[in-house]
């Protein structure tokens, strides 16, 4: 009844917005966060994604990155993104939301992708104010801007504001939206996880893809539980 109901929405809406997390990448191999394999086990976000963090030891910071961008390198984007560009194909206003710093989703061909924490593919200078793409793999860490200063990895820090026009426009696509999809996240991480609420004052239906029940599944319309690799291809066939 919930995939029917689920599907009829979509359908009919001409206006859909989708927030993904660490989830919708799993099916590709890449560790979630707060997951049994998470990423953050071997090591606790406090100590590694924050600016004091970096400031403390850049190396070992780095080398995290370092490591997550050789991991995500060996990877593709699975059904789940695919499923995505092919909604925002048959959509008259989509736009996708992500917090995922792995760049999987343009690679499956999404062309309106909000990062707004920032992509690990993304360097940026700790002084200038320069930032520059990189996909270097292994980078020689810790790498350096033109001015001579150390480079930072450009994603967005417990801590740190999210790019404030990025921002805007995920505001703005949440609250003008019909239909809000918010796939593989536990929904903990503000002010992302804000969206799914705001959506659902906005008075868009919210419908959440994850494997298991998160913080937000007791105020959304529908909850989907499965992988999304496997329900997205399904939800909008
Ligand atoms: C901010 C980039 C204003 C880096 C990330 C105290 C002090 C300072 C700040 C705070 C504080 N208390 C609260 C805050 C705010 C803080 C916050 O929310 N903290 C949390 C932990 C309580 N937020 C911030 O600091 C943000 N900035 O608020 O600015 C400000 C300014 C100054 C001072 C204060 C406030 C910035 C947050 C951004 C942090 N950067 N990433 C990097 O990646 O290295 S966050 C990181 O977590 C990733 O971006 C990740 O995407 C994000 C959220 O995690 P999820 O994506 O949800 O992943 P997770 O593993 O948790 O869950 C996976 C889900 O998938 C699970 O539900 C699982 O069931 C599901 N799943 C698994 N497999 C599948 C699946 N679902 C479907 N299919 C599957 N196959
Ligand atoms: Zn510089």
């Amino acid at each position: 009844m919930c995939v029917e109901q689920a599907r009829r929405w979509i359908q009919d809406a001409s206006l859909i917005t989708v927030l993904t997390g660490a989830g919708i990448s799993a099916e590709s191999g890449i560790p979630t966060f707060r997951g049994q394999a998470g990423l953050w086990k071997q090591f606790r976000p406090e100590d590694l994604a924050t600016p004091e963090a970096f400031a403390r030891n850049p190396k070992l910071v780095w080398e995290w990155y370092d490591w997550r961008r050789g991991l995500i390198d060996q990877t593709k984007p699975n059904n789940g993104h695919y499923a995505l560009v092919q909604l925002e194909h048959r959509t008259p206003q989509f736009t996708l939301i992500t917090q995922n710093v792995d760049g999987l989703h343009e690679r499956a061909g999404s062309q309106t992708v909000l990062e707004v924490h920032g992509s690990i593919w993304k360097l940026r200078c700790t002084e200038c104010c320069r930032s520059w793409p990189d996909r270097t793999v292994p980078l020689c860490t810790p790498p350096h801007c033109v001015c001579g200063a150390l480079a930072r990895p450009g994603v967005v820090w417990f801590g740190e504001n999210l790019p404030e026009d990025v921002w805007i426009a995920a505001h703005k696509a949440t609250l003008a939206c019909d239909v809000f999809l918010v796939i593989g996240t536990s929904a903990v991480v503000y002010p992302a996880a804000g969206l799914a609420h705001l959506a659902k004052s906005s008075g868009a239906k919210v419908i959440e893809i994850n494997t298991e029940a998160t913080a937000i599944s007791e105020s959304v319309d529908c909850t989907l539980l499965g992988p999304s690799g496997q329900i997205l291809p399904e939800l909008i066939r």
